[in-house]
């Protein structure tokens, strides 16, 4: 394979940048770039252990780091090379032109992690795990995309398409024999099969749950004007974001700011009030209210203790409930004398009593509380789509076991095991390859 080199740190000023080299002739091109002090050059150091030394390229020099990891025992499989020199924008940019200038080729986005997926160190999911971990803002998510990338997925998948395999050739084998051996492949492939259609139930039941953790949940703050949303959202994120004022209609554009509660990202959007308006800005800011409301996973309706309950709120609880949304009350402004009845978590958005149970009850409301922490939880909607048609052809193959040709029930086999193979990458095609790693950041 050629040479590819690129900065794997984000651009800017810091202690450190690090260009990375991996290919053929990586090892060539450090020895010739970098000088350690106690070798003559890196290469002759041991492998995976820093050496320090003088940098020299591209009409600059640092002293710097720099490690190699020879092949195959390295990320991507090949030989690699990294040199950890200062983070100076200018001095990462001309280490790398060092590079080129020295026969490597500038990679493209995911080219590191591609390479080792093509050079089977990782399965294709595992790989999106690893995109899902650098794009993950929470714990949850970091958690999810850890397992992920550390093959969980991959190695449930592969298990079920060993058996499948197994089955399939025991089934194709017993085609050409008499038909007591028919029967019993087909006894070993409605285990299989069952086996299988169970997994993938439970694998499929996590999705729900899989998508608030990865992509967090999406908290619509709806409610009658002056209740105190912003004042909710203010004390939720521990910000002033918000502008706060006693002027009913203060809110007129939805602003969002992402909290994290159980370890899971709540997306919180502020909203303007919604009441009957003639002003055309604050009307276009109610239309985007309701707009939020009906996008958002979860409505925190919020409402004053210290006034009774208006019709125009109760028609609005009337339209959320309607759209089928998930809806959790809050009364607001509680260490005021109580006058409204309706139920719901009581709290001082002034006093900030109850906010913790808000952030609480906004993730219970929507986590499925059978899956345990520690489940294989499926994030990824590509993941999802495989597993469904795997699912679907599974079920069909166990519907036309005993009453069509075996070749039929082949057939659904085999394409569940190609649906599985997607997961993985063993069957996906290139553009589904291509579209993953190009998601990546440059220099991964
Ligand atoms: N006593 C008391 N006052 C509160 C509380 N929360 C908010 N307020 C007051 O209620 C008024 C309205 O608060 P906002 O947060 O601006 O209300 P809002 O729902 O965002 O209002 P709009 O943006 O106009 O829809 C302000 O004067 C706040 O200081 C609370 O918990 N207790
Ligand atoms: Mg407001």
């Amino acid at each position: 394979m050629d040479t590819i080199a690129a900065i794997s740190t984000p651009l800017g000023s810091g202690a450190v940048g690090i260009v990375r080299l991996s290919g053929d002739k990586a090892l060539e091109i450090v020895d010739m770039l970098f000088r350690p002090y106690k070798a003559s050059k890196l290469t002759d150091a041991a492998s995976n252990t820093m050496c320090l030394g003088e940098l020299s390229c591209s009409g600059i020099s640092d002293r710097c780091l720099a490690v190699y990891f020879a092949a195959p025992n390295s990320y991507t499989g090949e030989n690699v090379a990294e040199l950890h020199c200062h983070g100076g924008v200018s001095l990462v940019k001309r280490v790398l032109d060092g590079c080129v200038r020295a026969g490597a080729r500038a990679a493209e986005r995911g080219e590191f992690t591609k390479r080792a997926f093509l050079n089977g160190k990782l399965a294709l999911s595992d790989a999106e795990g690893v995109a899902d971990m650098i794009n993950a803002d929470s714990a949850a998510a970091i958690n999810a995309g850890y397992r992920l990338a550390t093959g969980r997925t991959s190695t449930v998948v592969k298990e079920m398409q060993a058996k499948l395999l197994d089955s399939i050739s025991y089934m194709e084998a017993s085609l050409d024999y008499p038909e007591e051996m028919e029967d019993e492949s087909k006894q070993d492939a409605i285990h299989t099969l069952r086996a299988c259609a169970d997994k993938l139930t439970a694998l499929l039941a996590t999705c729900n749950t899989g998508r608030y953790v990865k992509d967090g949940i999406k908290v619509a703050i709806i409610g009658s004007t002056n209740v105190g949303k912003s004042s909710l959202f203010n004390a939720l994120t521990q910000s002033d974001r918000a502008i706060v004022t006693d002027i009913a209609g203060t809110t007129r554009d939805s602003i969002d700011e992402v909290i994290e509660a159980e370890g899971i990202a709540l997306r919180l959007i502020d909203t303007a009030g919604i009441r009957d308006s003639d002003d055309k800005v604050e009307s276009a800011g109610i239309e985007r209210s309701r707009r939020l409301a009906s996008g958002s996973d979860l409505v925190l309706f919020v409402t004053d203790a210290s006034r009774e309950i208006t019709i125009e709120e109760e028609e609005l609880l009337r339209q959320l409930n309607d759209g089928k949304k998930r809806i959790i009350t809050v009364v607001n402004k509680c260490d005021l004398p109580r006058k409204n009845a309706l139920k719901g978590i009581e709290i001082s958005a002034k006093t900030l009593q109850g906010i913790d149970s808000v952030k609480k009850a906004a993730v219970d409301a929507v986590l499925d509380s059978n899956i345990d922490a520690g489940a294989e939880v499926i994030t990824s909607q590509r993941h999802k789509d495989a597993l469904e048609r795997a699912a679907g052809s599974i079920a069909s193959a166990i519907d036309n076991l005993n009453c069509a040709p075996s070749e039929c029930t082949l057939l659904d086999m085999r394409a569940a095991y190609r649906a599985l193979g997607e997961i993985t990458g063993d069957t996906a095609d290139e553009k589904i390859i291509d579209n993953i790693f190009q998601k990546f950041c440059l220099g991964k």
